[in-house]
């Protein structure tokens, strides 16, 4: 056992070990694994949680296949091109966010507490689907599923009321995730969480310099976009902001001698490469591959790539096997 693990992560390991159902058990191995200082000295124990990890995981969706799992426990199965999911207050609009964004209808209410479990929906971005996640309020009491829905999410977007105290509602929602190691800002112990706060209800009456102080303060770290739910303003900077903070690329594949059609793009990491495209496409792409032409807006018109080509969002390429 290595000497210098952090205290978070016996405590975590504790809380590992006491929990009862496997999805909680599953949501603390996880934590346990972002808390790791990763280094050599650590690399035995980081297999040995992966390896737990994915056992677990296997384990927990067999037991779904045979029987709903008992006890209460929920997780939403990513769908689309990246999971989004919201972290609030009470009160802050994040239902009304969820149907700004997207399709689903979801409960609306002057009354705290309406949003009990998650709520799903997809949103459209250009001709890709993101699946956006709304949550139950924050608190002091929120049980532990929740934090494993933030911990499972591509990004976070934490929503702040503009008409109430961001300031302090930002606090607050900082030290509740800190306390669970989820760090949002560069930390000591366990890996940053991505993300970035919209301060909703930017239609109300709000107090002007408290929002530019708040901006001011935070700015330099995070992304901070003020829209409103009810009248959409800055609804679409919100959508691009959140297809930006996937860092995900949309490439399109053309087949040799076919006109070029821009439709379902394959959606992969920022940073994938020509041969790492190829063989998420198809295993046979990548062990045939031998070279590949491009076109994009950035000057590409068919001119031949290398395997080791890194790809832009938009980039079309036709696979030469
Ligand atoms: N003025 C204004 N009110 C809003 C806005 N978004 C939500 N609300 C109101 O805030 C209250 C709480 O909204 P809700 O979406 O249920 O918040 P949640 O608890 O975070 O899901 C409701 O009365 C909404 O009508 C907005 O952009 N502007
Ligand atoms: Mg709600």
């Amino acid at each position: 056992m290595p000497a210098n693990l952090p205290p978070q992560y016996f405590e975590v390991e504790k809380k590992y070990r006491e929990a009862k159902v496997p999805q909680e058990k599953l949501v603390y191995l996880q934590e346990l694994l972002s808390i790791i200082p990763k280094h050599k000295g650590t690399e035995k124990l980081q297999a040995e949680l992966k390896t737990k990890i994915s056992k677990l995981k296997d384990a927990i969706s067999k037991q779904k296949k045979s029987k709903g799992a008992g006890g209460t426990w929920y997780q939403v199965e990513k769908q689309g091109a990246g999971q989004v999911v919201f972290v609030g207050l009470p009160n802050t609009g994040k239902s009304s966010l969820l149907n700004a964004l997207t399709n689903a209808h979801v409960d609306v209410a002057l009354y705290p507490f309406t949003t009990n479990l998650p709520q799903v929906g997809m949103m459209e971005f250009e001709d890709i689907k993101i699946q956006i996640v709304d949550t139950p309020p924050l608190h002091d009491d929120a049980p532990p599923w929740l934090f494993g829905l933030y911990r499972n999410g591509d990004i976070l977007v934490i929503v702040l009321d503009a008409l109430a105290d961001p300031h302090k509602d930002f606090a607050t929602i900082n030290s509740a995730l800190n306390n669970k190691n989820i760090f949002l800002e560069s930390h000591e112990f366990g890996d940053i969480k991505n993300g970035f706060i919209v301060l909703n209800k930017i239609d109300g009456r709000h107090n002007a310099t408290v929002i530019n102080s708040f901006i001011s303060k935070h700015q330099d770290i995070f992304t901070i976009i003020s829209v409103s739910a009810t009248n959409a303003e800055g609804i679409d900077l919100f959508k691009r902001e959140i297809f930006s903070q996937l860092k995900i690329i949309r490439v399109y594949t053309k087949k040799i001698g076919h006109p070029i059609e821009k439709r379902n793009p394959v959606v992969l990491k920022q940073g994938t490469t020509l041969i790492d495209a190829a063989e998420y496409i198809h295993k046979d792409f990548k062990k045939n591959l031998k070279f590949a032409r491009l076109w994009n807006d950035a000057g590409y018109s068919g001119q031949r790539v290398e395997k080791n080509h890194v790809l832009n969002d938009g980039d079309i390429v036709e696979f030469h096997v």
